[in-house]
């Protein structure tokens, strides 16, 4: 399964063409629209998502409320396109209406190196495929994603653990932790953190300044065996560092315990390994019997597999670029150097950033799912999957 997206921030529209879905997989575009509207929702952001309201239009691949096998197309239009018709028009324009020229690059951004990698001269045609605004499309694909890994029993949960330097504290099941996020405003199950992360974020918007923050995201009910140790580029961890490497403004990612593994000695780092004949099963994994694991600092990926234990992901993001507080850069065309001014920006988008590493998350490992259980229908994979489960509980 792989995808590809296109648009441009204030453009007509932005599309994304998903490849490899099997048939038969039940897609409802509220699915996909939950999704979209989880991306935007989150304390922090600027005036652009007021305008903004994303539905998906489902323009192929999907019939009667089920996908066809064929590729599938989906189209979020920019409401805010009507106001840039001419400055982002297709067709050639008269030089006089070019009014919103960008010559003056913004530290942190994509802006100089883009401009001077494809010779751009209005650097406008950098940021506007650069921006944020793609991972719309990211959470598109990554809904489809996630309605395939739902019909097998696996979950994806994020909340965020970190804001400007405001960490929570909170432990718990998964699922009651992704509950506790979900009715917060920075996605963050710690009900004191939050507000003290909200706090900073109005003080950050007050400076006219901008911040960044950790999250994590979890995968439960996925399968040992997804990935694989006999190559490099079918590693299951590097393939999640790179989903979560390739999403705007992220600085770091872990798996598991991550960097601290570097300062604790292995006795404390490896997950002792016990086996239990009876338990409850789930309808389809965990099954017992069944080998797992006391601790999961492994974050569910040993040798570059799952191996049955809840997949755990960390990921830092850098403030956004964008900020009312000028830093010094020099403009392209006068070589002088200035002070930036903003007209519009968010403060802070890690809420929606760990909304968006779930769908990135989510297709990684559906991918992977597929290439072990690949079947060209649900029915085809559920059998497959089935057949897999029995020989490891009997292994
Ligand atoms: C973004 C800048 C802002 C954000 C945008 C990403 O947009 P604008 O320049 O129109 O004010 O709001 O994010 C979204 C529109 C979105 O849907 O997430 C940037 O430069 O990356």
């Amino acid at each position: 399964m792989r995808y590809l997206t296109a648009g441009e921030s204030h453009g007509r529209e932005l599309t994304a063409i998903i490849e490899g879905v099997p048939a038969g997989l039940e897609v409802a575009s509220s699915d996909i629209d939950r999704e979209l509207a989880r991306r935007q929702s989150g304390y922090g952001r600027g005036g652009r998502l007021k305008i903004e309201t994303d539905r998906a239009e489902i323009t192929s691949g999907i019939r009667h409320g089920k996908t066809l096998g064929s590729p599938i197309a989906l189209v979020v239009r920019n409401k805010d396109w009507e106001n840039w018709t001419e400055i982002m028009s297709p067709g050639v324009v008269a030089a006089a209406s070019d009014s919103r020229a960008v010559t003056r690059p913004r530290p942190g951004h994509a802006d100089l190196t883009g401009g001077l990698k494809y010779g751009h001269r209005d650097l406008r045609n950098v940021l506007e495929r650069s921006s944020a605004r793609e991972t719309t499309m990211r959470v598109a694909a990554g809904s489809i994603a996630r309605r395939l890994l739902g019909e097998f029993g696996i979950q994806v949960y994020s909340w965020v653990t970190e804001i400007g330097g405001v960490k929570a504290e909170f432990a718990g099941a998964p699922a009651a932790l992704f509950r506790s996020a979900e009715s917060s405003e920075v996605r963050c199950p710690d009900g004191a953190a939050s507000k003290a992360m909200m706090e900073r974020i109005d003080k950050a918007k007050a400076e006219g300044d901008s911040l960044g923050g950790a999250f994590e995201v979890v995968l439960t009910g996925v399968p040992p065996g997804l990935g694989s140790y006999v190559q490099w580029d079918r590693k299951l961890d590097a393939r999640l560092a790179f989903a979560l490497m390739s999403i705007q403004a992220i600085k770091g990612a872990e798996v598991g315990m991550g960097f601290k593994v570097a300062s604790i000695p292995g006795s404390e780092v490896h997950d002792e390994i016990s086996y239990s004949q009876k338990g409850k099963s789930a309808r389809f994994w965990p099954r017992k019997p069944g080998f797992s694991r006391k601790t999961n600092n492994a974050g569910g990926i040993e040798g570059g597999m799952s191996n049955g234990e809840p997949i755990v992901l960390r990921a830092a993001m850098k403030p956004i670029p964008t900020l009312y507080k000028p830093l010094r850069a020099v403009d392209i065309d006068t070589k002088k150097p200035f002070k930036a001014s903003v007209e519009r920006s968010d403060t802070c988008a890690v809420p929606a950033a760990a909304v968006i590493a779930e769908a990135a998350a989510a297709f990684e490992v559906a991918s992977a799912f597929l290439e072990k259980f690949g079947g060209d229908s649900i029915s085809e994979i559920t059998r497959n999957y089935r057949g897999y489960l029995e020989s490891v509980t009997g292994y």
